[in-house]
């Protein structure tokens, strides 16, 4: 059976090699916090400013790390790849796209995007996110058209405060961030890509958070061929007809070039 249309998910484990620690640390911390008191709507409303600051530390290191070759890779497969092609991928840095990526999703939000609560708009975002401490004050600025076209980062702008670049109303930014027990993004688009697929591929992923792992069981059931590339075997790995276990920046480009022939 000719490949054609491809979907491919990743996770965490294909930028741990550039520098950006997972999940699974050995503690089960994520980066010294409990899960549940960062990455929960609850515990945004329980304490803003821890969120924001685990968020912004995590924003502040992209700029600090670089993609690596399986990031390389993909967007090589995506530029050349003739038939249908989607990454999902389950992180919220920006290295798929810095790596040259097009036809790619980001399922539970990017780290460099603000979301109002206020007036809904999202919006790009660079630099902290957390309310200043209101030592120095902050005016509104006047450029909610710019920001709002996202051609410009809010930060560039200006460089503190958590202020609305399309509303002005001060402390309703979020992190544009899929948290858990909330609804991931573009689920229409990707059950639609799933469902014409013809090889489903996961690469550096636990297969511990869902819907992202039950992927595959979609994929399988409509006839996909099924590829795991891992450092090691996922919660999922035995739905997978192929299991690839090493490190994605050795293993993925050696699979784009199979690939790509
Ligand atoms: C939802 C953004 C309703 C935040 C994230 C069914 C059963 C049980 C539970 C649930 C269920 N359905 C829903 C749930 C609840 C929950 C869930 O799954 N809980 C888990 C913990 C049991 N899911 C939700 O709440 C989701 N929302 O369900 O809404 C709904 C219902 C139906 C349909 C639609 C919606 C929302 C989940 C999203 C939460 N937000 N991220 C942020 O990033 O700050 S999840 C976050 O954790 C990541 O995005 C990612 O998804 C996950 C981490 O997993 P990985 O990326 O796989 O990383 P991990 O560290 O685990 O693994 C790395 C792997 O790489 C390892 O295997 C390692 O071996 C490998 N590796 C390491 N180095 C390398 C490598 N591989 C290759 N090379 C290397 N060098």
């Amino acid at each position: 059976m000719g490949i054609s249309n491809i979907v491919i998910l990743t996770g965490a484990g294909i930028s741990a090699e550039s520098g950006l620690q997972t999940f699974r640390a050995a503690d089960g911390l994520w980066e010294g916090h409990r899960v549940e008191d960062v990455a929960t709507p609850e515990a945004f409303d329980r304490n803003p400013v821890l969120v924001h600051q685990f968020y912004d530390a995590r924003r502040e290191r992209l700029g600090e790390v670089e993609p690596n070759a399986a990031h390389l890779a993909l967007a090589r497969l995506d530029a050349e790849w003739p038939g249908e092609l989607l990454i999902v991928t389950q992180n919220v840095d920006d290295l798929h796209e810095r790596a040259g990526a097009k036809r790619l999703l980001h399922m539970h939000g990017e780290l460099n995007r603000g979301w109002c609560v206020s007036c809904d708009e999202r919006f790009g975002w660079a630099g902290a996110m957390k309310p200043s401490s209101g030592a120095e004050p902050v005016e509104a600025p006047s450029f909610s058209d710019a920001a709002k076209k996202q051609e410009q980062p809010f930060d560039k702008l200006r460089t503190n405060g958590n202020i609305c670049p399309a509303c002005g109303e001060t402390g309703s930014v979020r992190p544009d961030i899929v948290w858990f027990g909330e609804m991931p993004y573009e689920m229409e688009r990707i059950e639609a890509a799933l469902m014409e697929a013809d090889l489903f591929v996961s690469i550096g992923t636990s297969g511990a958070v869902y819907p992202a792992a039950g992927f595959v069981q979609t994929a399988r059931y409509r006839g996909a061929r099924t590829l795991e590339i891992n450092l090691e075997p996922s919660q999922g790995s035995l739905s997978f007809d192929e299991r690839r276990y090493g490190r994605a920046s050795e293993l993925v480009p050696q699979w784009v070039a199979e690939m790509l022939g």
